[in-house]
């Protein structure tokens, strides 16, 4: 049956955690769209993907001159603002990144020292992928530990801004939150909840994540900072959503999955955490409630799934 055969796809190993190639990275949605060079670029990085095999390492890009001065530019203004926006995990974590995997203003860090450097602390891996999956995608790799991450940078003509996630994107929003233990255990529970979810669940999770993984706050010592990757690699929206321009609302995971959101402007509200095991913990619940035909656990030795 088709639920039969659904289940045999999710016990699939990590090994096994392709996607589909059907993927946004055309450049139709990104600046460089009208730049051959840039598409060509863009094709280029995109094959090292389409041709990853889990286990494999991953290909080192040799960055141009512009490329690193693009990220030297994204670099450089926002780390001026980490000390005072960032959460202390990720500032902890940053710092560990700049003394072992090559984080500074003048080269791009390659995907394979990060992933190793992840592991290491916290069992994930990173995987390159060639551009936007879809949420049910995205959200299944999770549950092995595995983070799709670009490889490729933004168009240099706007080196603060980026429609589409790129590699400042994942390496400054995404990969320092991934080095903290709690963080990478609440990132793991949105992927295994989403595991045989209906659609509309899926929806409702990835909008989850959006509050949170993409651009969550957190209270640390009566201070709101900011945990989530949209946040950490936006210059802008990192400033607006620390201002009292925003709503700011305790995170609540039943409000958050079905709290519009905006994909073309800053957020207007956001949910601050009281700590990771905190949100952890109201995830856990939150999940416990999808109805689902069957439920999960993870089995960390073999990094696979086992059904309950
Ligand atoms: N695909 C890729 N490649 N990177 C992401 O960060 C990403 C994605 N995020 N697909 C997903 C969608 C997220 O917006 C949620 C889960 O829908
Ligand atoms: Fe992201």
């Amino acid at each position: 049956s088709d639920l039969n055969t659904f289940i045999s796809s999710i016990k699939r190993v990590a090994e096994d955690v392709r996607t589909t190639k059907e993927d946004k990275s055309s450049g139709e949605f990104s600046w460089g769209y009208s730049d051959p060079v840039y598409r060509q670029r863009r094709k280029s990085i995109a094959e090292i993907a389409f041709h990853y095999k889990h286990g494999d390492p991953i290909p080192h890009v040799e960055y141009t001159a512009e490329e690193t001065a693009t990220w030297k530019e994204v670099y450089s203004t926002l780390k001026s603002l980490y000390p005072t926006h960032a959460c202390k995990e990720y500032l902890e974590a940053f710092s560990l990144l700049e003394k072992f995997c090559g984080y500074n203003e003048n080269n791009i860090p390659q995907l394979e020292e990060v992933s190793r450097f992840l592991k290491e602390r916290t069992g994930f891996q990173l995987r390159p992928v060639a551009g936007l999956l879809s949420a049910r995608d995205f959200l299944a790799s999770l549950a092995f530990r595995v983070f799709q991450c670009t490889q490729y940078i933004r168009h240099a003509s706007s080196p603060m801004h980026s429609p589409e996630p790129d590699c400042c994107h994942e390496l400054l929003g995404h990969v320092p939150m991934l080095a903290d233990k709690t963080f990478a255990q609440f990132s793991q529970d949105i992927g295994l909840a989403s595991l045989g979810a209906t659609d509309e669940e899926i929806e409702k999770l990835a909008t989850l994540y959006w509050f949170t993984v993409e651009f969550g706050l957190c209270r640390q010592n009566g201070i709101v900072k900011a945990y989530g990757a949209g946040l950490l690699s936006s210059y802008g929206e990192l400033i607006h959503s620390l201002s009292d321009e925003p709503e700011v609302r305790d995170f609540d995971p039943d409000a958050a999955a079905v709290q519009p959101y905006q994909d073309q402007n800053y957020q207007p509200v956001y949910f601050v955490s009281e700590s990771f095991s905190d949100a952890k913990n109201k995830l856990r619940s939150y999940a416990a409630h999808i109805k689902r035909p069957f439920s999960v656990k993870y089995e960390p030795y073999t990094h696979s799934i086992e059904l309950l």
